[in-house]
């Protein structure tokens, strides 16, 4: 083998890429009629010739026209058949060994094995090649017979799987013993392409300050710069899905005029998060069992010292129609700091704002969605911290009717048109109301809530006009949630359990607002 016929190969089996410019090289009109064809003829893996053939293209030193060829493949069964002829063909040949007796099925089974056996006799007896005496045994009824059935594999197998090598009948007859099957291969033919170059130059991707300094940007090539490629997808963070219903039901609060008070001190005071709310400071809820106090520090600084005599006063022996709760009102107690067990903290401290403004009272909607900590035991719906969702609406003379108005309007919007109330009771409403609702998806009545109007005993020490009335009410944030994206157990919405990829795909949070027909349902 010559020299240059040596460096020839070594070049082109090294390098696959510049053996297809090559192969070109000869005339413009040369071409590679099948790139199956020439891997083969150049020993190469025919994927990487395509691979390369398609990056030849994108720079446009070939053009492919892409070929499919159809042709079946033997399967392992037919390669065996060619190697050791038919199942019949075996059958028949050991019945014949045996004589005149033939066989009974179990020791002919022992000659050609059980498969061979099944498929052979099968075919032996179709074909009339043997029968089955009375007795079960089988007996040849023919001598040696061509093995039609491995003849033809061979044909198909010699034309590699070109159909044309047999005809229908005979394909069938394989195709319907699973002996062969029809696969397409796609190919591509190549030809030059407008910049073909017997070689490729690597086009540059960067302009680099060398080729500035050097001039050397004037002759190179520059890859073209794609402008319509997307681009590395830029990670980004997602939404939780208790983050993505927030936003909904603030939306939602806002449209009806609400707007949101500033919840950023998860640390309340005893006074504003029970004192406040006239709930008495030997409420069960105020103990340790529920509440989490806070060790250090353990004391708030101040209160409105003005407020603070007048809500002790409350406490102690009532006022404006009230008998109070008839107790010594503890500073220490009213002092203590905790982490605040509902947003109402933060309603006593609005309203109590609202009643000292300047320019005095004014009515008001405010809203809260935020986070509040109860000592409880956990359990699948139920973690010692959840987003409490509060409404109220403080203006003059309203009514049980104005609450029950505003909190139907609110769940309506989030898809729940029936309700029903439940008379309830907290320490700082009266009237209070447990809300249900109806929910289309569970298809049941599900607790939604609660609400009531705050009492006297709360709104009159801070200051607001006689007449002034607040109405309220309150759920979670974690159940509308956990049904919107059908979370059964609180564990995999919130804490370190969730799983990222949840919160990845968890689509966008909208309710939709209650359609006629779910108002018939
Ligand atoms: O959220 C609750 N339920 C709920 C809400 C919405 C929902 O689905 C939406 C349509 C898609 C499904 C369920 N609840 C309140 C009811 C129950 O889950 C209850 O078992 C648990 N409650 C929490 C307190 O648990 C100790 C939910 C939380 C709750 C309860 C009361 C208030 C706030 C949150 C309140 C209040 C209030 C009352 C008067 C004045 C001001 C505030």
């Amino acid at each position: 083998m010559s020299l240059n016929m040596y460096q020839y190969l070594a070049k082109n089996m090294a390098d696959p890429e510049s053996s297809i410019l090559t192969a070109l090289s000869a005339s413009p009109e040369t071409s590679i009629p099948d790139t199956w064809a020439f891997s083969l003829s150049q020993n190469l893996d025919h994927n990487t010739v395509v691979g390369l053939s398609k990056s030849l293209e994108g720079d446009a030193y070939v053009s492919l026209r892409e070929l499919s060829t159809q042709f079946y493949v033997l399967s392992s069964e037919a390669e065996e058949i060619l190697t050791n002829g038919s199942q019949e063909m075996r059958v028949l040949r050991a019945l014949v060994n045996s004589g005149e007796g033939g066989m009974a099925m179990a020791e002919l089974e022992n000659v050609v094995g059980k498969d061979i056996c099944k498929i052979g006799m099968g075919n032996c007896l179709k074909n009339k090649w043997a029968k089955k005496e009375k007795d079960g045994r089988l007996v040849a009824v023919v001598g040696e017979m061509n093995d039609e059935v491995r003849d033809m594999l061979g044909l198909l197998k010699e034309s590699s799987g070109d159909a044309a090598a047999l005809d229908d009948k005979a394909l069938a007859a394989l195709k319907r013993r699973k002996l062969i099957s029809l696969v397409t291969r796609k190919s591509y033919s190549i030809t030059r392409g407008p910049a073909y170059a017997p070689q490729r130059v690597k086009k540059a991707a960067d302009l680099t300050k060398e080729m500035l300094d050097s001039g050397k940007w004037k002759d190179t090539p520059f890859k073209p710069y794609n402008f319509q490629t997307l681009g590395e997808t830029v990670g980004g963070g997602y939404l939780h899905p208790l983050l993505k219903v927030r936003a909904e039901l603030r939306k939602i609060l806002m449209e009806m005029g609400f707007q949101e008070m500033p919840t950023n001190k998860w640390v309340e005071s005893s006074f504003w998060n029970f004192d406040s709310l006239f709930q008495p400071q030997s409420h069960p809820a105020r103990d340790a069992h529920d509440t989490f106090f806070i060790k250090e520090p353990a004391q708030t600084i101040s209160v409105p010292e003005d407020y603070y005599e007048r809500v002790k006063t409350m406490h102690e022996v009532g006022g404006s129609g009230s008998i109070g709760y008839r107790y010594d009102f503890k500073r220490e107690e009213a002092f203590k700091n905790l982490l605040r067990t509902h947003t109402t903290a933060i309603s006593s401290q609005m309203l109590y704002k609202l009643a000292n403004q300047e320019g005095g009272f004014q009515p008001a909607r405010y809203f809260s969605i935020d986070r509040v900590f109860r000592n409880e035991t956990m359990d699948a719906t139920h973690l010692c911290e959840f987003h409490q969702v509060e409404g109220l609406v403080a203006d003059y003379n309203l009514s049980l009717g104005d609450l029950i108005g505003t909190i139907e309007t609110f769940f309506r919007k989030i898809g729940i048109t029936k309700l029903r109330f439940k008379p309830a009771f907290n320490p700082y409403t009266e009237p209070s109301m447990e809300i249900f609702g109806y929910h289309p998806d569970l298809k049941k009545w599900t607790e939604i809530g609660n609400s009531g109007m705050f009492r006297p005993e709360m709104l009159t020490p801070m200051g607001l006009p006689e007449n002034v009335r607040v109405i309220a009410w309150g759920l979670s944030l974690e159940r509308p949630t956990m049904i919107k994206y059908r979370i059964d157990n609180i564990r995999n919405l919130f804490g370190h359990k969730v799983d990222m990829g949840m919160t990845k795909n968890a689509p966008v949070c909208r309710f939709e607002k209650a359609n006629e027909e779910a108002e018939n349902q």
